[in-house]
This record gives C-alpha cells, sequence and structure tokens, in this order.
C-alpha cells in the first residue's frame, strides 16, 4: 500500500507539549530496555541542535544528512541486540505470566466489556441513545446468538511497530482509533453495540522502528466482535493510528463525538459499512483536527467469513505500510487458549505448553516483539516476521506433547494462542 503523502511530508519540530498525554504506557506492558543514558546522542534528533538553528549552508546540511543515516543504520543494528538489566522496569502483572493457564474467557468476559460503561468516550447520555445493554442483557443476548460449536470472535490488537513516526526531531506521539462493522450477506449493515463500539487511545510517546509499548498483550484491546453463525459475511474494521502534531490530540473527546455521530445513525439495514465508517470518522477526525497531523494508517480491515478458516479465526493478521505495521489477533472467545504473555531474556529456554494438547487441525499463533525469539519448532520471530500462524499437522501431534522450546535472543516479549480443531 502507498503511504499517504500527508504522512511523509516534514513537518515543523517541536509543536507542543505532547507528553501529558502519553499515559498509555506507564505501568502496562513495558518492554523495558535498558536505559540509555547516552540516548541523546545514538538517535537522530535527540538533544544536539535545536529546530531551527542554523547548521551553517549546504555542505554542512548534507554532513549532518550523512552522519544521521549512519546513526540511524547503527540503531537499526543495535535494535536487534538490545540489553536489559535484570528485573528492570517489568510491570508486576508480567512478572508473574499465566504460563499454560488456560485464558480463555468466554462470554462472560465478552459480556462485561460490551456493557462496560467506561469505555472510552463513553457518558451515561450515550449509553442510553445508543442502547448499551447493562451486563446482564448483554450476556443474554450474546447467549441468543450462540449456534451450535460456533463461538463468538473477538478481534484485538496486539501490537504496532512503528517504521516512521513522521517526526524528524524526538519521538512521535501517536494516537488510534477504530470504528467496527458487519456486514451481513446481503451486503447489509446493522449498527449494533455487541459488535463493539469505536474506540482508541491516547498518543503515546514512540519513535521510528520501535513498538509501541501501551499495547498489552495481557488484556489487549478489543476492537469487534463477530456473531457465530453464517448471516455475517465480512467484519470490516476502520483502523486509524496518526502522529500527533500541532495541538495535543483528545482521543476521549474525539471518540465521544465519534460516538455521538454513531447514535444518530438510523437502526435500520445500511446499504455498506461506509454508513457508519464515514460520519464517525468524520466526527473523529473533526474532534481532533487531524488534518495537523501525520497519518501513518488510515483504512479498513476486512476479515471474511471463508469457507474453512472463519474469518481468520485463531490467526495473527497484520496491515503493513511503510508507516507502521498493525497485528490482530482473532480469538474464539470459547476455544482459544492463550499461553503467557512471557518475557524473555538473552539465553533462557521456555516450554510453550497448553493445558490441552496441540491437536491435528489445531491452530498455532506465535508473536514476538522486542529481540528475536528463536523457535525451531514452528520458526523464529523478529521485528520483519514477528509472528507466525501454523495449523498443527496431524503427524507432529506426538512430538508436541510435552511442549515446544523457544529461546530468546535478548529482552523480548512472547505470547502463544491455541485453538483447537473445531468438533
Ligand atoms: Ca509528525
Ligand atoms: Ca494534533
Amino acid at each position: 500500500m502507498e503511504a499517504d503523502p500527508r504522512a511523509s511530508g516534514p513537518k515543523s519540530p517541536g509543536t507542543g507539549p505532547l507528553s501529558a498525554h502519553s499515559e498509555g504506557g506507564a505501568g502496562r506492558d513495558e518492554l523495558a530496555f535498558e536505559p540509555s543514558s547516552d540516548a541523546g546522542a545514538d538517535r537522530p534528533g535527540k538533544g544536539g541542535t535545536a529546530p531551527g538553528d542554523d547548521v551553517g549552508g549546504a555542505g554542512a546540511v548534507r554532513r549532518v544528512q550523512v552522519a544521521l543515516l549512519a546513526l540511524s543504520k547503527r540503531r537499526r543494528r543495535r535494535a536487534r541486540t538490545v540489553v536489559v538489566k535484570p528485573g528492570a522496569g517489568f510491570s508486576a502483572d508480567h512478572s508473574t505470566p499465566c504460563s499454560g493457564i488456560l485464558c480463555s474467557m468466554g462470554l462472560d468476559d465478552l459480556a462485561k466489556r460490551l456493557a462496560n460503561p467506561n469505555r472510552i468516550g463513553l457518558n451515561p447520555e450515550l449509553i442510553k441513545r445508543l442502547g448499551v445493554s447493562s451486563e446482564d442483557v448483554a450476556r443474554g443476548r450474546l447467549m441468543a446468538q450462540l449456534e451450535g460449536d460456533e463461538s463468538h470472535l473477538g478481534v484485538y490488537l496486539i501490537a504496532c511497530y512503528v517504521v516512521d513516526d513522521t517526526d524528524f526531531w524526538g519521538d512521535g506521539e501517536i494516537y488510534w482509533w477504530t470504528i467496527p462493522t458487519l456486514v451481513d450477506k446481503d451486503g447489509k449493515v446493522h449498527k449494533d453495540t455487541l459488535c463493539g463500539l469505536p474506540s482508541g487511545e491516547a498518543p503515546h510517546k514512540v519513535g521510528s522502528l520501535e513498538w509501541m509499548t501501551n499495547f498489552s498483550l495481557a488484556d489487549p484491546p478489543l476492537v469487534a466482535v463477530i456473531p457465530p453463525g453464517d448471516h455475517i459475511s465480512s467484519c470490516q474494521i476502520r483502523l486509524a493510528f496518526y502522529d500527533d502534531d500541532g495541538a495535543a490530540a483528545d482521543v476521549p473527546t474525539a471518540i465521544t463525538a465519534g460516538l455521538e455521530a454513531l447514535a444518530v445513525i438510523s437502526d435500520d439495514a445500511l446499504p455498506g459499512p461506509e454508513q457508519i465508517i464515514t460520519p464517525v470518522r468524520e466526527a473523529i477526525w473533526k474532534s481532533l483536527r487531524a488534518e495537523q497531523d501525520d497519518i501513518l494508517v488510515d483504512q479498513d480491515i476486512t476479515l471474511h467469513h471463508g469457507e474453512v478458516v472463519r474469518f481468520g479465526k485463531g490467526m495473527i493478521g497484520s496491515l503493513v505500510n511503510a508507516m507502521a505495521r498493525v497485528y490482530y489477533f482473532v480469538k474464539d472467545e470459547n476455544h482459544t487458549e492463550r499461553f503467557g504473555p512471557i518475557t524473555l531474556h538473552k539465553g533462557q529456554i521456555e516450554t510453550v505448553k497448553f493445558k490441552q494438547p496441540l491437536k491435528g487441525g489445531g491452530r498455532l499463533a506465535l508473536f514476538a516483539r522486542g529481540a528475536e525469539v528463536t523457535c525451531s519448532a514452528f520458526g523464529d520471530l523478529n521485528t520483519d516476521l514477528p509472528f507466525q500462524n501454523r495449523i498443527i499437522d496431524k503427524s507432529h501431534e506426538g512430538g508436541l506433547e510435552h511442549g515446544f522450546n523457544i529461546a530468546g535472543n535478548g529482552a523480548a516479549k512472547f505470547v502463544a494462542y491455541y485453538t483447537p480443531p473445531a468438533g
């Protein structure tokens, strides 16, 4: 995909103190690289010449550019061999990873999430106007949607790697938002709070060639819910990641504006997903004054019902362009079992084992961010290839009885999902 031209233009440096909004990382899912004392020296734009200083003619500018290029190459190499101080800065919830524990939460958890009145942008008036159900009602409605053995599928954002934060000076401040829609087999779209609401998160400080550490692998944001059955043909989700420039982005207020736009949309069958996405996106965009910001991603992902793998169930998907790489997981809410997340260090070997045995036809999805993770059974994971999707071969069942090993080559976070075959 082509990057939006607006996203690559040089922007004036240092516009606005945005750090007040970078609340996402604190105490959540930080991959704690060694805090480098020389951060100002080894990263382009950190410290050194102030923006607007005259660095002394075109020759000097060229020299600076060459130097920056060398620095950025060096930094890229460094990114693969990061050192971590043991125990430094890992959040409490990851010091005891839920290795091997069945983390499938099922309908109760889904009902809780879909009824949560404290979601970003919601308020009591909007809860009424949108018809957001109480937890009990949501659970009842979800149960009424069950068909046979099939369960609801949850689409979760699990990670974002920023290739280019668009900011020459310093790191970017990146926020994201999503709008979910479900398209039925006649191509029609119905407004339904049970498929999830527009969501998002405040700006988070992140530089080029870095993972956004505000994405929690332990509790990733749910962006859409797909009900069981064959009446839904696709799930279309608008996914937007922006680098914040100009006035600081107030994402909660913008999501409120998006929810207000959603509230006035008709409850009747609509001719297509754009009937929801366009007005809600416009309201969010206007509220954010996003024309001042840089687009990293602003496009739809579409998950299709498909013949065999319903909506990519049990698999990790990605949306990749020149600016950012976004990863999501489609979870079978009743059957997917999660291993981890765990934190790996250099030389650390862990056995990945689920409560249930891996069966032929079952789906295994592995994800790691940080340093390379070696996995001889299913393939190594690194920054350029951070996930593996596999369908277990029946002939390998025996060999996987006791799990399989992974090895850290530096600080990394790792998570695995297993979704057993149907029936
Ligand atoms: Ca920017
Ligand atoms: Ca802004």
